[in-house]
């Protein structure tokens, strides 16, 4: 599959410094205006951006590099409609019975219910699967054997992590979205039963009367622990 073929020199472009400071400055600015959003328009998006994201997203390192997610593309507009229906009747659900009021009172300011709109209206859903393990046949004996798969939690979370920031940069607007329980994907996406349903990214243009929540993220000095002397 995907073992070493032994080693090679690595290639690396070493930059000014004054390039790195441009370049992470750049890429914070950019990173920094990404929003979750709810609100889609049904505006086509080129087709290439969301391919070459996923393309991005595929260099994610991962344990022991057996790369274990699967991005399924949905377009059709009748799959859309059967996961949306499928989504809100399992979210209906759980808004309404399986939360609890600590957990809904931690959601209210996001503003979400069970009402998933998005999930027709945005031209692609990306249906992130992490496969829990694989299978090999041998082709002389054709037996299976399973082959187990390490951290996969980990490499997919990372993944993803670049598959947002890849279609944020192509000028993109997502919303993860994490229905539960999640098996409706596997059974209407048709997905093997080593892949287990990650998450639901909707992708396309914000509606032009998009609506976020007014949120701010934690500032640094909450977030960085420094061991050591900043020089
Ligand atoms: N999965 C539900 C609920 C939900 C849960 C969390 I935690 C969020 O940050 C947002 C939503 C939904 O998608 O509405």
């Amino acid at each position: 599959m995907t073992a070493a073929a032994g080693f090679q020199s690595l290639t690396f472009e070493r930059l000014s410094e004054s390039e790195q400071i441009n370049r992470s400055r750049t890429f914070l600015a950019q990173i920094r205006t990404r929003r979750t959003v709810r609100d889609f328009s049904p505006e086509p998006v080129p087709f290439e951006l969301i391919e070459n994201a996923i393309a991005a997203a595929a260099t994610a390192p991962s344990g022991a590099n057996q790369q274990p997610w699967t991005f399924v593309l949905v377009s059709d507009a009748d799959v859309k409609q059967r996961i949306r229906a499928a989504a809100e009747a399992e979210e209906k659900l759980s808004y309404e019975q399986r939360m609890s009021q600590e957990w809904l009172d931690a959601l209210a300011p996001l503003g979400t219910d069970w009402h998933k709109p998005h999930l027709e209206l945005a031209p692609y859903l990306i249906v992130v699967f992490r496969q829990a393990y694989s299978e090999h046949t041998d082709p002389n004996t054709g037996e299976t054997a399973r082959i187990k798969h390490y951290y996969t939690e980990e490499s997919v979370g990372i993944a993803v992590g670049i598959l947002l920031a890849a279609l944020h940069l192509s000028g993109l607007a997502t919303l993860t979205h994490t229905p539960s329980p999640m098996k409706f994907l596997t059974e209407i996406l048709n997905r093997p039963v080593n892949e287990r349903p990650y998450l639901v990214i909707p992708v396309g243009y914000p509606a032009e009367d998009a609506q976020v929540p007014i949120i701010t993220k934690k500032s640094l000095d909450e977030v960085l622990v420094h061991v050591g002397s900043s020089t």
